[in-house]
């Protein structure tokens, strides 16, 4: 087979790369390992900046976005039993919008099968070669069988497990990596959140997040030790610490409803330089992964095909290679602004289980700083609903 742009992952890297070329008349296969039931369906992240909104609604990808998405213009803290509420709206003229990330792969799919994209769900990329010079060439197992693509480029959007990035020689990939001494336990629960806008909680036995997915279903998260089983879990127990966690408070209070998939997500915070290597392009969890607790997960991986897009449309159409060289600087300034705001939020909001009173108290003193103040507030509001992106397209 050949193809202009051989795509690896139909995430929402990989499928929006796919469009906004589509858009501009390149060619691009995207090669996915698993099935598209499977990657419709799949529970990840709920929360898009502003600036990604605005990239899908500009492209044609936001129709039912518009229809059933929950836009939020303000974001709510409690620690210390007080609910503390961020006016992102008022504060930055800028919002975020809670839409499920599998709902937004849907979306993206639907559009490019009508538009007669090439998506190979169950095919499995095995190998890349010719990366340095010449045409580089994507080894795949499909159908029980070996095939190859060959490409003007490769983009690797193929998640943290993918190949793509393993295909750097180690002489060139740098990692940079943080793990932290706790998880997530995450879980839909049929019953109204707590508040209409997400409410982020700090407490001395571990963070919590009530987070939605329609205005009847929570997305709920607590922080559990890494080496935590779902088995520990009894309802009884999720219900009581959840209780806990977020508090009594006048106006918001936990509504119970039946619990479903509970599964633990570690944390950690990762980032690979260069994000370019020859012909190949990395692009999302690739290159680069972040905790959760900054919802930057998938507006990264938005953010940074935004980039590449671009680059690939002036190579092919006006022959510029410069955004081809400077792809990874572009992206990596945007990258470690996101890893330190989601650092930012992690320390600033989990108990780390061997910190000492000086770290407790030091914790609240920050809260009190950034939600006590106009100037903190607006720092955490800018980084939240998300910094501009350039142009996707000359
Ligand atoms: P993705 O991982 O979405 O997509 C990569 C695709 O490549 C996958 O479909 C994979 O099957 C495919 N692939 C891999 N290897 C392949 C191969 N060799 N051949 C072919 N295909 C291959 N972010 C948040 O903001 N909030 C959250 O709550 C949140 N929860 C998360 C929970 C989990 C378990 C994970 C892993 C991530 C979560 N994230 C969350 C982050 C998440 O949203 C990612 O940032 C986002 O999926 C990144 O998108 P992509 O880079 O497109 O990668
Ligand atoms: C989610 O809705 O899944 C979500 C929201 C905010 C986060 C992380 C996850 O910081």
């Amino acid at each position: 087979m050949r193809t202009q742009v051989g795509i690896i992952g139909a995430g929402p890297a990989g499928l929006l790369l796919s469009h906004l070329l589509h858009l501009e008349g390149i060619d691009s296969i995207v090669i996915e390992s698993r099935s598209r039931e499977y990657v419709e369906t799949r529970l990840r992240a709920g929360v898009l900046e502003q600036n990604s909104v605005d990239l899908l609604n500009e492209t044609g990808l936001a129709e039912r976005l518009n229809k059933i998405a929950l836009p939020h213009d303000g974001v709510q803290f409690t620690f210390d039993g007080v609910m503390h509420r961020i006016d992102m709206q008022a504060l930055t003229g800028r919002r975020v919008t809670v839409y499920a990330q599998q709902e937004l792969v849907k979306d993206i799919i639907a559009v490019r099968l009508r538009d007669g994209g090439k998506i190979m769900f169950e095919a499995q990329a095995t190998k890349l070669a010719n990366l340095e010079d010449g045409k580089p060439v994507i080894h795949i197992t499909h159908g029980g069988e070996e095939k190859t693509i060959t490409c003007d480029y490769i983009a690797g959007c193929d998640g943290f497990h993918g190949i793509a990035r393993d295909a750097m020689p180690a002489s060139i990939a740098k990692g940079f990596d943080r793990v932290y001494p706790f998880g997530w336990l995450g879980m839909l629960i049929a019953a109204k959140p707590p508040s209409e806008e997400l409410i982020y909680s700090h407490h001395p036995d571990g963070f919590a997040l009530f987070s939605m997915r329609a205005p009847t279903v929570t997305r709920a998260y607590l922080q559990v030790r890494p080496d935590d089983d779902v088995k520990n879990w009894s309802v009884d127990r999720i219900w009581s610490e959840m209780r806990k966690r977020l508090g009594a408070h006048e106006n918001f209070h936990l509504n119970e409803g039946e619990i479903t998939q509970v599964a633990i997500t570690p944390m950690r915070s990762y980032v690979s330089e260069p994000m370019r290597y020859g012909n190949l392009f990395l692009a999302g969890d690739a290159a680069h992964i972040v905790p959760p607790t900054g919802a930057k997960g998938m507006n990264l991986a938005i953010a940074d095909v935004n980039v590449l897009a671009h680059a690939f449309i002036c190579a092919f159409k006006h022959n510029r290679r410069d955004l081809l060289e400077s792809y990874s600087s572009t992206c990596l300034k945007r990258v470690w602004r996101a890893e330190h705001f989601s650092w930012w939020m992690t320390t600033m909001l989990h108990t780390f289980y061997d910190e000492n009173p000086f770290d407790h108290r030091r914790q609240i003193a920050e809260l009190h700083t950034v939600l006590g103040s106009r100037a903190g507030q607006t720092l955490l509001a800018e980084n939240y609903a998300g910094l501009p992106l350039g142009p996707w397209r000359p």
